[in-house]
């Protein structure tokens, strides 16, 4: 397995790398939370994650709701409001132009912030769905956006149709990953010659087990972090540094 380090934007990749930027190739990639750290987004599992205040089994799954719907409700408004307050960064635009230069380019993301489609992205594959959306936990019907933001921090987020609890349309554990998003998923890493695992500590399954579908089906795995994961050990290459230098710093090494 290569390793090599991004140090100030001067970026050294394996020749075998350095073959596959061109636009025939097929690339598929998985980002987490890593890539939109730098947009001020606070990731789930590092230092001063998310998940330091809290536990997921506390508050990002059906049980935890529904015995404390307020304050799950309010830890995803703290979260919508970090988002709207922030915009992509380059490892987000960078992601738009690989969309536009290879033939073949599939987006998958664990992020539920909506900072890809805000880059400019235009097939993106949330499979933990969205923090931009809510639906009823009874009716399964959306709520009105203009609702959700006119929502005061007292008030009850409940469904204008039928009374019935609101949630965030997100996975949260336990629950069953939205099929075709997954089907596509799974498609695009089982075909593609090219995957990249970007900001993502590969802790959370099935999604992360697509880089190492892609490394079964022999697709040539690159790791995008400035830790060693999961699964760092399994894949063919790693460019140690953060995803807003190395994104740019990659898009030098592309050839028509
Ligand atoms: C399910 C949404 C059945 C809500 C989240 C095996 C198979 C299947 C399931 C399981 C399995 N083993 C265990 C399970 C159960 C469970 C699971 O995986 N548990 C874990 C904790 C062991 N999985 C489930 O419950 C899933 N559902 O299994 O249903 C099924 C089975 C098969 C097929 C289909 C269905 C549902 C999981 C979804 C949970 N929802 N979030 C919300 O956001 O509140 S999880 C949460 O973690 C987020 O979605 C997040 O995206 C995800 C992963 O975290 P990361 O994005 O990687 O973030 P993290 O902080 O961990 O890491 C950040 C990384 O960035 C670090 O590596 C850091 O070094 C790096 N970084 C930091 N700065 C930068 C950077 N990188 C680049 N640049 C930087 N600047």
């Amino acid at each position: 397995m290569e390793r090599f380090c991004v140090r100030f934007a001067r970026m050294e990749i394996s020749p075998r790398l350095k073959s596959l930027l061109v636009p025939s190739t097929r690339v598929a990639v998985l980002t987490g939370a890593g890539v939109s750290q730098e947009s001020g987004v606070p990731t789930f599992r590092d230092k001063d994650g998310l998940w330091q205040k809290f536990r997921p089994e506390e508050l990002a799954n059906m049980g935890a709701f529904l015995k404390n719907p307020k304050l799950v409700w309010e830890w995803y408004e703290h979260r919508r409001q970090i988002v709207r307050d922030v915009k992509p960064n380059a490892g987000h635009d960078a992601l738009v132009t690989f969309e536009n230069f290879f033939k073949e380019f599939t987006l998958v993301t664990q992020n539920v912030d909506g900072l890809h489609q805000r880059a400019g992205s235009r097939h993106v594959l949330e499979v933990h769905g969205t923090l931009l959306r809510s639906s009823c936990v009874d009716c399964r019907e959306p709520a009105p956006s203009e609702y959700l933001e006119n929502l005061k921090e007292s008030d009850r987020a409940v469904c204008l149709d039928c009374g019935g609890l609101l949630r965030p349309d997100v996975v949260w554990f336990g629950e069953d990953l939205p099929g075709r998003i997954w089907d596509l998923s799974q498609t695009a890493a089982a075909n593609c010659d090219l995957f990249f695992t970007i900001g993502t500590s590969a802790a959370v399954y099935p999604a992360a087990g697509l880089p190492l579908l892609a490394k079964e089906t022999g697709a040539y795995v690159v790791e995008i972090n400035p830790q060693q994961t999961e699964i760092s050990r399994l894949i063919d290459e790693q460019l140690r540094g953060p995803s807003a230098v190395v994104l740019p710093a990659l898009l030098k090494e592309l050839r028509r």
